[in-house]
């Protein structure tokens, strides 16, 4: 019997800063079981984080910390391919191409841009408004059919979806119009200062931010500190749209004890805030420390994070030059002779 071909997966984080909850239990987290049924591709986005201003010292180490990061939340290099996005050239190559089918008005409208734009006021770089292009290249690159993504992330499938039909109807068919994977209740961790907006790797208030690499005491002390409500009813643990932050912690608390929000309700019945809180520090601590543990002792070995990413550049510029090489035949430019 032949083999069947797998599906293709394609999806990345930015090395912008110390990794949060929100991108491990929206992003990284989700990506491992899709390594034993599909084709995968993770990819460390260093391009897309140039976007707003780095450190370049930091940047280099965020990225290497990024891909250890990966290696300890379980992707397999020997499964998957494991890369940093600038060691492959046509991600920068194709998104030109790309640019010129893709409409200034459609980057205008996305939420991110006006987001980053209010947040970097004296930044406003083309990088910041060109992304969701970069982005669109890094998905289409590969012939990716899933993109498992966070729910911040789903207007950028959505452009990239709209730029690949556009291509493929200019052009004829080229690539394969991609759709996003939503993880169902992780899809959207909140700020722990400010509930009603996400939580992001760039706030600048630390307190909101749980870190993948932050300590035990940490971890707790912030949860503490998180904002719930005022409501002082002894049965108030409970998911309510007029309670985001319990809410968020209550949805925290299900994804890293693994169990149903309706259990964790039930659970947490009768009992005070500074109980559950407590309970929900225990549960990330306990998902957290064991990463924490692997990604040192990867970060010891850079022999072997250098021979990880050799290889998983290797075997993305292998499939992404036989895209682009496509794309440039179809566009009409001249193909170099070799
Ligand atoms: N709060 C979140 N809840 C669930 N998923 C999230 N993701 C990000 N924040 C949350 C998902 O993580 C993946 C990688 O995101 P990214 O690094 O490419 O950029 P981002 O979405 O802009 O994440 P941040 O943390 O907010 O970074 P900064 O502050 O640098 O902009 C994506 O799949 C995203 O959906």
């Amino acid at each position: 019997m032949a083999d069947e071909v797998k599906k293709r997966v394609f999806s990345g984080v930015q090395p912008t800063g110390k990794v949060t909850l929100g991108n491990y239990l929206g992003a990284i987290r989700n990506w491992t079981p899709l390594q034993e049924q599909y084709d995968c591709l993770f990819c460390v986005v260093d391009l897309h984080s140039l976007t707003v201003a780095q450190v370049p010292a930091e940047l280099r180490k965020n990225t290497l910390n990024l891909v250890a990061l990966y290696i300890a939340c379980g992707l397999d290099p020997d499964k998957s391919i494991l890369f940093i996005q600038s060691h492959v050239h046509e991600h920068a190559e194709l998104a030109w191409i790309l640019d010129t089918v893709t409409y200034v008005g459609e980057l205008n409208r996305m939420t991110q841009f006006k987001d980053k734009s209010r947040k970097h006021a004296d930044n406003i770089n083309m990088g910041l408004m060109n992304y969701p292009v970069l982005m669109a290249s890094d998905i289409l690159l590969y012939r990716t059919q899933y993109v498992p993504v966070g729910k911040d992330q789903v207007q950028h499938v959505e452009l990239a979806r709209d730029i690949a039909e556009r291509f493929n109807s200019r052009y004829s068919d080229t690539f394969v119009v991609p759709e996003c994977l939503l993880s169902r209740t992780g899809s959207s961790i909140k700020s722990l200062q400010e509930p009603t907006a996400k939580m992001s790797k760039s706030d600048p208030n630390d307190n909101a931010v749980i870190s993948i690499t932050d300590d035990a005491d940490t971890v707790r002390r912030k949860l503490r500190r998180a904002v719930t409500d005022s409501d002082t009813d002894a049965h108030c643990v409970r998911r309510s749209e007029d309670k985001p932050g319990v809410s968020n912690l209550l949805n925290i608390y299900s994804l890293c004890a693994d169990v149903s929000t309706d259990e964790a309700e039930r659970l947490f019945e009768g009992k005070g805030y500074g109980y559950f809180k407590d309970a929900v520090a225990d549960a990330v601590i306990s998902v957290l420390q064991p990463i924490q543990d692997r990604q040192r002792i990867l970060l010891e070995d850079k022999g072997y994070l250098e021979t990880v990413l050799k290889r998983g550049a290797e075997r993305a510029s292998h499939i992404a030059q036989n895209t682009l090489a496509k794309v440039y035949r179809k566009v009409g430019l001249v193909p170099q002779i070799r």
